[in-house]
C-alpha cells in the first residue's frame, strides 16, 4: 500500500533517511500511464511509496527528476535496490513478471506485447492527448486537431473489433495488455470520445476494472 509522500528533492539525500529500501514510484495521480503502475502495485499488495509529481507544474523537468529519468516523464520507478525504470509498460512488465497477467505461452506473451506497443504508438498519443487537451488544458472540442479524434476513434474501433466475441485482448483471462489499455480507454469520454458506440469496449472496461480492482 502507498506510503506517505516525500518531496522529490529528498532523492538527493541519504536513501536510508528518505526512502529506506522501499520501491518508490514518481507519478501524477491523474495520469493513466502512472495509474497503470499504481493499480498493479495495489493489486499485488506491494509495499511502496508514491511521490506525487505534478506534470502541470513542470515537476517532471526538475533537476532531480531529470537525473532519474532523462526523458523528464513520469512514471519513474526506483526499485528496492535503487535502480530506476521508466516507461509505464516496461514498469508493469517488470512488476507483472511471474503473475497470471503475464502469459506463460510465448505466442500469447508476444501478443500481449503487440498490444502494449500498439497502446503507446496508436492509442495513447490520440486518446490520452485529446483528454489532456480537453480536461487539463481546458480546450474546447473545436480546438482539438481533427486528426487526434480520427486516430483516437480508429484505435477504439480496433479495440471494439478485437473485443467483439472476446472477453480479453489476449487469451482467456486478463493480462497486462488489458491493464495498459484500460488506463486511457476508461476516461476516453474526457477527451470527447463517446463510448456509447462501443458496446464491447464498454463491457470490457467494466470487466477489466473489476479484474484489477480499479475504482
Ligand atoms: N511512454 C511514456 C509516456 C510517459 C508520459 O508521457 N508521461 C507524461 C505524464 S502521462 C509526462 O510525464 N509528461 C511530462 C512531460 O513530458 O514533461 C510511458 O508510457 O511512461
Amino acid at each position: 500500500m502507498a506510503k506517505a509522500v516525500k518531496s522529490v528533492s529528498c532523492i538527493r539525500r541519504s536513501k536510508t533517511l528518505c526512502w529506506g529500501a522501499m520501491l518508490t514510484v514518481f507519478g501524477d495521480i491523474r495520469s493513466g500511464n502512472c495509474l497503470k503502475v499504481k493499480w498493479l502495485l495495489e493489486w499485488l499488495g506491494r509495499d511502496y511509496r508514491w511521490v506525487e509529481t505534478d506534470v502541470m507544474s513542470g515537476a517532471t523537468r526538475s533537476t532531480e527528476l531529470l537525473a532519474m529519468n532523462p526523458a523528464g516523464q513520469v512514471p519513474a520507478m526506483v526499485s528496492d535496490d535503487g535502480r530506476v525504470l521508466a516507461q509505464s509498460n516496461a514498469i508493469i512488465g517488470f512488476l507483472g513478471e511471474g503473475t497470471a497477467f503475464m502469459p506463460a505461452d510465448p505466442w500469447d506473451r508476444a501478443r500481449m506485447y503487440e498490444w502494449l506497443f500498439w497502446e503507446q504508438y496508436s492509442h495513447e498519443p490520440y486518446v490520452a492527448v485529446a483528454r489532456f487537451q480537453r480536461a487539463f488544458l481546458g480546450k474546447a472540442a473545436e480546438e482539438i486537431e481533427p486528426r487526434l479524434m480520427e486516430r483516437g476513434r480508429a484505435a477504439l474501433d480496433r479495440m471494439e473489433a478485437a473485443l467483439t466475441g472476446a472477453d480479453w485482448l489476449v487469451g482467456n483471462g486478463p493480462t497486462l495488455a488489458d491493464l495498459a489499455l484500460v488506463a486511457y480507454t476508461r476516461v476516453a469520454h474526457e477527451g470527447g470520445f463517446d463510448l456509447g458506440g462501443y458496446p464491447a469496449v464498454t463491457a470490457w472496461v467494466a470487466r477489466t476494472e473489476q479484474a484489477f480492482g480499479i475504482r
